[in-house]
């Protein structure tokens, strides 16, 4: 099947879910680095939507709201229902790019495309597989996966809650919590892990991924902390040990491939961090890996 032909692009410009300041300035970084037009390149009819509206940090600090813990829930589940609704007001067969912003968008972009059964990969350091109970850090956006699966806080699952976890693979995990470890567990979530990208390589974890997760459309939600920080440093949680450049693109290159790929989520670019927006330019790059891009 040939790659969707018109994408959709919408900005969260969220950082209250991280524990660090300026990840909400992703969505400009990766519009600077020329998202829309790299896609356009492609043959691809590029809309920009613009941003969801999400609440300064230092407005909600002067109403005595910490970030971290619950504090901000309301306003990040109210953020994620905007961005959730947004996505299901899409015209069928357009596929949406959504720009992060911290990971807990991720709760909205999911649940907006999952009109349907769906198969997510998620792409990333670590699995975003805490509750409330099991968070070290309160912070949300360690949290939107075991939210999509039905695990959380109630004001949350009992809106975004939208996967099976058994249709759910993670990859290039290398970071874990105690308390979401068990949880990947039970759940029964496939978990790709640092371990097994080196040892079985990363094209044949994405021939099982899709196998795995097969005649589902598939939601692609790429972190950018996955890939090694000496090539995307711009982010808020590094953790050594990453993607490679060449490993990076293959994924997305053999989940093109198979043309199932419906929406991507590009998150936790954090400008602030990074050096001349290298982060930024490296998620286009694997962007229009995912959408098609070929080198021949
Ligand atoms: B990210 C940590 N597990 O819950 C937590 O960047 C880090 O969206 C979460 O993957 C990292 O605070 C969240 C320690
Ligand atoms: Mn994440
Ligand atoms: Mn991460
Ligand atoms: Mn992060």
């Amino acid at each position: 099947m040939p790659p969707m032909e018109r994408v959709a692009i919408l900005g969260v410009p969220m950082d209250l879910g991280a524990g660090r300041r300026g990840v909400d300035m992703g969505p400009s970084a990766l519009r600077y680095a020329r998202l829309a037009e790299e896609l356009e390149a492609l043959g691809l009819a590029v809309e920009d939507l613009g941003d969801v509206r999400v609440p300064v940090a230092e407005t909600l600090r002067r109403k005595g709201l910490r970030p971290s813990g619950e504090n901000y829930l309301e306003e990040i589940r109210q953020a994620a229902l905007e961005l959730k609704e947004r996505l299901r007001s899409l015209p069928e067969g357009v596929f949406p790019i959504v720009l992060g912003g911290d990971h807990s968008l991720s709760m909205g972009s999911v649940s907006g495309v999952a009109r349907e059964p769906l198969g997510v990969v998620w792409v990333d350091a670590h699995a975003d597989f805490n509750t409330p109970e099991t968070s070290p850090s309160g912070n949300i956006h360690g949290m939107p996966l075991a939210v999509l699966c039905g695990l959380g806080h109630p004001r949350l699952t009992e809106a975004f809650q939208a996967v099976d976890p058994k249709r759910v693979v993670l990859v290039g995990v290398r970071s874990l919590d105690a308390g979401e470890r068990r949880l990947l567990r039970e759940m029964g979530v496939t978990v790709y892990t640092m371990h097994e990208v080196d040892r079985l390589g990363v094209a044949r974890i994405a021939e099982e991924v899709l196998e795995r997760l097969s005649g589902l459309p598939l939601h692609v939600s790429l972190d950018a902390d996955v890939l090694d920080p000496t090539l995307a440093p711009g982010v808020g949680t590094p953790v050594p040990g990453g993607l490679s450049y060449r490993e990076a693109h293959l994924l997305m290159e053999i989940l093109a491939q198979s043309g199932r790929v419906r929406s991507l989520d590009l998150v936790e670019v954090n400008p602030i961090l990074d050096e001349r927006n290298r982060t930024a330019e490296m998620m286009v790059g694997l962007a229009s890996s995912l959408l098609g891009k070929r080198i021949l």
